[in-house]
Formats: C-alpha cells, structure tokens, sequence
C-alpha cells in the first residue's frame, strides 16, 4: 500500500462521522489510500431481505445521501413499503426501513441470491454510490453479535438495539459464527499492507469486538499494534451516542477512555482522547500508550475534519 495509506475499523454512526472527515481531506489523504473494515455483526435478514446496517450507513454518508438527523437510512425517504408490510404481517415492523433503503436490501438479496459473497456486493453498491473509499465487510461468512440479557433472554442486535431500544441489563455479549468466521483475503492485504490501522470511535463491545473475533484478524493487529490507533468513543465518562457507557456499567467497568484503552491494549499503541479527558492521559501513558488530546466531538462537517486532520497529521 502507498505511503500514507489506512484502514479504518468501523461500526455504526460513530464511525461514519469520522470516516466523513477523512473523506473530506482528499488533498491529504487520497481517496484510493483510505480502506474501511465494516462490521457485519449487525447483519440480518428481515422480511426475507438481507439487511446490512454498518455497511449501509457508512456507504450512504460518505456518499452524501444518508439521513442528517437520524444518521442512517436515506434522506427524504418515504416509509410506503414499510407500512403496507405492516398491514400484510399484522405485525408492528420495528426496524424502520425507507421506500430507498428497500432498493439497497432487495438489491443485495438479489446479488447474493446470484452467488455473489457479501464483499462482492459490498464492491457492486459502492460503485453505484459513487464510493471511492474502498468499503469490505469483515468477512464474507455469517457473524452475528448476540446480547444475553441478565433475564436470560438471547437477542439478535438489532432486537436488542432496535426493537428494545437498548434497555435490557446485558449479561455478556457472544459473536455466533466467530469460530468459523473468516477475514476475507482483501481485508487481511488491507490489514497487512496499509501504512497506519485506526479504530474508529464507535463502540468497542458491539462493533469493533465482532471485527477482532473474525478469523485472522486479531493476530494481525497484534503483530501490527505499533501502528494500530483508537479514537475514544467517549467523553468525560459519556458516550456520544448509543449504549457504549450504559454496557460498561454493566460489565462492571469504569466507564473512563482509560477502560477503553484498557480493552484495546493488546492491538493498539496510541490513543486518541477528548480534549475533556486530558488528566486521564498519564493513566492511559502507563498502559504503554502514546497519548494525543484533541476535540472528538464531531458536531458538524467541520469538526469532523478538523479530527480527521488532527489524527492523519499525529500518524503521518
Ligand atoms: N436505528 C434505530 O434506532 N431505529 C431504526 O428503526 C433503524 C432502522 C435502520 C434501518 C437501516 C439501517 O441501515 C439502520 C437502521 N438503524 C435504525 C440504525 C441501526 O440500528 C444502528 O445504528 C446500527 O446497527 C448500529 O451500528
């Protein structure tokens, strides 16, 4: 891979915004240097389609169609479809989907139906966006995130994130397929080529865990570390946004970027933490780290580049 080239670990909305503010540096970094490993722990099939959320809103938001308020989905969409299934199945359809984003699902059920794997129509969708970034799906095999509530209940993530708004007291969280689950060979050249890894700020027990339990790819990071870097997906002990704080309360954790460079010790060696976090800097420089403050609130477009700028400029 060229000189200033990177991979980028993402999950949901999080990371969408950090990858938004690299897309908007193509003077820095060029477009064909930049490759996203996306979870597919998310992954599902609803009403008979194959639905991949990561994928979807990282590929609308550097496209520039994805929904601005909700972060996923796509912009000015209608809910048509949705409601005349709801009429057909009798039953309330809890995962929102639009009228457009139907294409996208129909779409990729087709491909896969074809014999296509996930990355190959992961490639078909990307061309169609317009997508220079070159976009892979962990692995081509099945790999799911399932959350086990404290109750005993065993839920899909979506149900968990979705349908019970992230509400129940989660016991532990298992990837089903891991132990078959295989990186694909693009992303183990990715990982095994590109100049710096970075793991971007979404959170690290549901979507960047599934990436590390897919075959192959933790070994890498591990042999790779000094040049592995994770953005922290909390601030002054709070999550932008989603269960990430309310999970490691839950797990006994201290909900701190010093428990998320904790968790991340084995694969990383520098840490990004927000400007609001800087007296956990010495904590964190014990792990071994090498530590860099600086705004991760992406509050807007400018901001997200102003981070993406901040960390491409500490890595290069
Ligand atoms: N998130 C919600 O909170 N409610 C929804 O109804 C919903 C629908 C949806 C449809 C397509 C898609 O790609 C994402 C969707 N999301 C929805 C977001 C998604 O559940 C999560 O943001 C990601 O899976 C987390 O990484």
């Amino acid at each position: 891979m060229k000189e200033n080239s990177i991979a980028i670990l993402a999950g949901g909305i999080g990371a969408a915004k950090f990858i938004d503010g690299v897309s908007r540096l193509k003077a820095f970094i060029p477009e064909e240097n930049v490759r996203v490993i996306i979870n597919v722990g998310d992954d599902s099939t609803m009403n008979g389609l194959y639905i991949c959320p990561d994928f979807d809103i990282i590929a609308y938001t550097i496209a520039g169609i994805v929904d601005p308020v909700k972060k996923w989905g796509i912009q000015n969409d209608t809910f048509n479809c949705l409601s005349m299934l709801e009429l057909y199945t009798d039953e309330p359809q809890w995962f929102s989907i639009g009228d457009k984003d139907f294409a996208t699902h129909l779409f990729r059920t087709k491909l896969l139906a074809e014999g296509k794997t996930l990355t190959g129509v992961a490639l078909e969708i990307q061309q169609r966006l317009s997508v220079r970034f070159l976009l892979l799906p962990c692995t081509d095999d099945i790999l799911r995130t399932m959350i086990h509530t404290v109750d005993g209940d065993l839920l899909e993530f979506e149900e968990y994130f979705v349908r019970e708004k992230a509400m129940p007291k989660v016991e532990s969280i298992s990837f089903r397929g891991n132990n078959s689950a295989k990186a694909t060979p693009q992303v183990l050249e990715t990982l095994s080529y590109s100049k710096k890894i970075i793991i971007a700020p979404s959170n690290p027990y549901l979507s960047i865990d599934p990436i590390l339990a897919t075959g192959g790819i933790m070994t890498l990071l591990e042999e790779r570390k000094k040049d592995v870097s994770f953005i922290s997906p909390i601030i002054n002990g709070k999550a932008i946004k989603g269960p990430t704080t309310k999970l490691m309360k839950e797990f006994g954790l201290e909900t701190s970027c010093v428990e998320i460079a904790r968790h991340y010790n084995s694969v990383a060696s520098t840490a990004f933490i927000d400007i609001r976090d800087k007296e956990k800097r010495g904590a964190i420089e014990q792990l071994g780290y090498k530590v860099h403050c600086c705004d991760t609130l992406m509050i807007d477009a400018s901001k997200k580049k102003e981070l993406a700028r901040f960390v491409l400029e500490k890595l290069f």
